[in-house]
């Protein structure tokens, strides 16, 4: 790619970003057990994250404080899990132009009020919602993402892909 084209996609930016991670937030310490799967999926494939929890509802100055922070530490990717009046992820959306990934948690409503709540989002401000409960899924999503402009987790994608495919056939 010459690097007029490098320059219109933006390649240029990202890949001479020292580090970055992906920034997995959850409205409370009771998301932990579904979150954590994305941590470990994440891990899995060598890219670095981290793992916080802070609430639109609850703390939302502490919740922004943090999104900025996290991009100031190279987050290029936000992931945001909650239940029920699941705005987290939305408000997220709202202050940053990184893509927000977003996991509706299984709630007192089957995870329906969650998944509506972060799917639901106006024009302008989206958030790509996974299944409920679909944290693994959210990180996969996540390395996708980067591995647009990284070779090295193109060739991880590509070895897992493969993996899900002999699971199916054993
Ligand atoms: P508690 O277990 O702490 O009462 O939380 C959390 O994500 C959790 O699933 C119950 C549920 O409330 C959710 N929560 C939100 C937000 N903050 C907490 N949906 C938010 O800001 O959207």
């Amino acid at each position: 790619m010459d690097a007029i084209t490098e320059k219109i996609l933006g390649l240029g930016e990202f890949r001479n970003m020292q580090r970055y991670k992906v920034s997995i937030v959850m409205g409370s310490e009771s998301d932990r057990t579904i979150m954590q799967k994305a941590a470990e999926t994440l891990k899995a494939f060598g890219v670095e994250h981290g793992l916080t929890v802070a609430s639109a509802h609850r703390n939302p100055h502490t919740l922004l404080k943090h999104v900025r922070e996290e991009e100031g530490n190279g987050a290029a990717i936000f992931i945001a899990g909650a239940g029920g009046a699941a705005h987290l992820a939305g408000v997220i959306a709202a202050h940053t132009t990184k893509p927000v990934i977003g996991v509706p948690i299984t709630s007192k409503l089957l995870g329906l009020d969650s998944l509506l709540s972060m799917v639901q989002m106006p024009r302008g401000v989206p958030v790509a919602t996974v299944a409920v409960d679909g944290a693994v899924n959210a990180a996969v999503l996540a390395v996708q993402i980067l591995a647009v402009a990284d070779s090295s987790l193109r060739a991880k994608l590509t070895k897992y892909k493969a993996g899900l495919a002999e699971e199916v056939v054993r």
